[in-house]
């Protein structure tokens, strides 16, 4: 089959699913459920296609990447499936030497600090990443009707790693280059902008129904520093995807003082984690939005009625939204039981059947 009909046969069969329609805020037959991180090591089976086989390269090989992006839909029966993949493939892809470390996660060898490090970082050609054109095209096809969400990581998010080398929790060098000399890194958000908008456009082309950007960090900015200094980059990349008409998931952790400003940079559906109730985060979002979330990930390693008490609780939070996406909070934890996922996505259905 050509791209084009991937395209349009993967996007036509999963138009009307529960998931595309909460996005658009269209009634539901049942409120839609993913989990982010849902493939990955909490399963069996990911980690025997894994065996000896390199995170990095596991997302350049097509037949690996779609038997790893079925295998939770087939398990927990989610109304999506998210591409896998990792935010730092497409600067791997324009040559940055950076690996994925296990137990630790990306790791830049050279990081960027300076001017002449950013003029290093060359736009991203669809043919950098045949292999996502070609994952993506097997994947809508064998999904049918289950939409296939694709992904990105946000420009503050990305420069964080490209910035401190590896995963922080302060962002120490990040801020420096911030606050120390805000051209070059405007420069390099504006740049990154234009990589993860080229990422996101190569999914669409071969067929996403929905792309989510995952600006994971932002929570460790002030709302004023996020307007100034993450914003304009991130509304740069929602404007580059607007007009192929998929929505456009924006999420992050610990963002509840961002949640507005989310929504305002170019969000259809607002990602919120579990400290702020759906409630709360649709007066924060404002109207014309619809929310995904919130169910505390830790929760999941309580006993079976506890897990269904409180995603009861984020179910009532969610009762007057507009559309509403069931996720967790923040990744699922690769040491959680698979089947107490598959026994909230059922409960989830169940509850909310109409
Ligand atoms: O060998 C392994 O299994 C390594 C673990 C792993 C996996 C399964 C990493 C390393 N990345 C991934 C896949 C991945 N990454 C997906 C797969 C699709 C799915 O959800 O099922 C997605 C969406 C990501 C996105 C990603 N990578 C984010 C944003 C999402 C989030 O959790 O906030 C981030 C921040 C990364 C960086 C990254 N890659 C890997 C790790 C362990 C990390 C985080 C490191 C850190 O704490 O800073």
């Amino acid at each position: 089959m050509s791209e084009r009909s991937h395209q349009q046969t993967g996007r036509t069969a999963a138009h009307d699913s529960a998931f595309l329609r909460a996005c658009r805020r269209e009634p539901v037959p049942h409120t839609p459920v993913w989990f982010m991180r849902q493939a990955g090591r909490s399963l069996p089976e990911y980690r025997k296609v894994r065996e000896g086989v390199p995170m990095l390269e596991s997302c350049m090989r097509p037949d690996l990447v779609t038997e790893i992006t079925l295998q939770p839909v087939r398990r927990h029966g989610v109304d999506a499936a998210i591409f896998f993949s990792d935010i730092v493939v497409p600067l791997k892809a324009i040559g940055v030497d950076l690996d994925i470390k296990p137990g630790v996660g990306p790791v830049v060898a050279e990081p960027v600090r300076t001017r002449a490090d950013l003029e290093r970082l060359r736009p991203l050609d669809p043919s950098d990443v045949p292999y996502v054109t070609e994952a993506v095209g097997m994947l809508t096809a064998e999904l049918g009707a289950t939409p296939l969400i694709g992904f990105a990581g946000a420009p503050f998010t990305l420069a964080s790693y490209l910035i401190e080398g590896g995963p922080s929790r302060t962002y120490e060098n990040t801020k420096a280059m911030m606050y120390g000399d805000p051209q070059l890194w405007a420069d390099l958000v504006d740049r990154l902008a234009d990589i993860t908008a080229a990422f996101l456009r190569v999914q669409i082309e071969a067929g996403a129904s929905a792309v989510q950007l995952f600006d994971s960090w932002a929570g460790a900015l002030a709302p004023a520093d996020y307007r100034r200094y993450v914003m304009p980059a991130s509304t740069k990349v929602f404007q580059a995807v607007a007009g192929y008409g998929v929505p456009r998931i924006h999420f992050g952790v610990g963002t509840g003082e961002l949640l507005g400003l989310m929504g305002e940079a170019g969000a259809d559906v607002v990602g919120v984690d579990w400290r702020v109730p759906l409630d709360e985060a649709a007066r924060r979002v404002g109207p014309g939005k619809a929310l995904q979330g919130n169910l505390d990930p830790a929760v999941l390693f309580a006993p079976r009625e506890a897990v269904e008490a409180k995603a009861r609780e984020v179910l009532d939070a969610a009762r007057g939204l507009e559309g509403h996406v069931f996720n967790l909070g923040h990744g699922v934890m690769p040491s959680m039981d698979p089947d107490a996922l598959t026994r909230l996505v059922a409960y989830v259905h169940e509850q909310t059947a109409r």
